[in-house]
């Protein structure tokens, strides 16, 4: 990638993009350099057709404990709004290739929220997850509300949102937040493995799949079922769809071009 980067590490494993947040003296907390970083990197992968997937994780201690506090406490309200730094957060969701959250540790307020921007989540047994915004005087910001509610539901989100109720590894996955809990030696590997399995798939198949099963959270039924349609029908103008039937009927394995 060629870039030298501050608050962030890149790896590249195979056709997975691995980026570790690095701000351990702040428990990775997101100022707005790790933010730019994280986009920026994110960015030069979505373009890069030998990036199949993508995934990000802090260090065994923490994902990210939240939003910087230090960096935004004096802020006005017309900073943070002229700021935006929260932008960023919407843009993962609208990314070709999948990016995949690998949580260990403290998973709190914005770092939650960008746990769940990503479109999968693998945790560690020792994940915790929380929106302890109110406990400053504030509510998420980032989607906290709103991508927790749908994921947990109304009641699970009311105690976390309203009364700074934490979630362990076990409860996120019972209640439907997480893809999956493993000992904290093996989160890291276990993403990198499902991300790997990812990129080795059709990649406009991979493309529109996440983009469809996005919509739900956007649409009417209606409008996400005509959408879906939509995307299913267009895959059929692709040579990896003529590929993939046809290596069916003849009994082998694919070769995807993204084509
Ligand atoms: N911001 C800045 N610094 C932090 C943050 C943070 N969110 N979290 C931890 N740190 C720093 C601490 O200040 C400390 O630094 P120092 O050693 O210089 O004093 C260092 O990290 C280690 O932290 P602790 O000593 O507190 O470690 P403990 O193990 O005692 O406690 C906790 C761990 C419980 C995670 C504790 O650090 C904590 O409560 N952190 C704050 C969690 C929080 O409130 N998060 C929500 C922040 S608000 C938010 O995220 C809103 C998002 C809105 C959108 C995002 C826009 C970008």
């Amino acid at each position: 990638m060629g870039k030298s980067y501050s608050s962030v590490l890149v790896e590249v494993h195979g056709r997975v993009g691995l980026v570790r947040l690095n701000r351990p003296q702040a428990l990775n907390a997101l100022n707005s350099t790790l933010m730019q970083e994280l986009m920026d990197v994110l960015a030069a992968w979505d373009a890069d057709p030998a990036i199949g997937a993508v995934v990000i994780c802090g260090n065994d201690q923490a994902f990210a404990a939240g939003a910087d506090i230090r960096e935004m406490a004096e802020a006005t309200a017309v900073e943070m709004l002229t700021r935006d730094s929260i932008a960023a957060f919407d843009r993962i969701r609208t990314l070709k290739k999948p990016v995949i959250a690998a949580v260990s540790g403290w998973c709190l307020g914005g770092g939650n929220e960008l746990a769940m921007s990503c479109d999968m989540i693998v945790a560690s047994e020792t994940a915790r997850f929380g929106q302890p915004e109110i406990n400053l005087g504030v509510i998420p910001g980032a989607g906290g509300t709103q991508r927790l509610t749908r994921a947990v539901g109304k009641a699970i989100a009311m105690e976390m949102v309203l009364n700074n109720r934490t979630l362990t590894a076990a409860e996120a996955l019972h209640y439907g937040l997480v893809n999956r809990v493993v000992p904290v030696e093996r989160y890291l590997e276990e993403a990198l493995e499902l991300a790997a399995q990812i990129a080795a798939r059709a990649p406009l198949a991979v493309y529109m799949g996440k983009e469809a099963v996005n919509h739900a959270f956007e649409s009417f039924l209606s409008e996400g079922i005509a959408d879906e349609r939509r995307a299913f029908y267009f895959l059929f103008s692709t040579r990896d769809q003529k590929e993939g039937m046809q290596a069916f009927i003849e009994k082998r394995k694919p070769e995807w071009r993204g084509e």
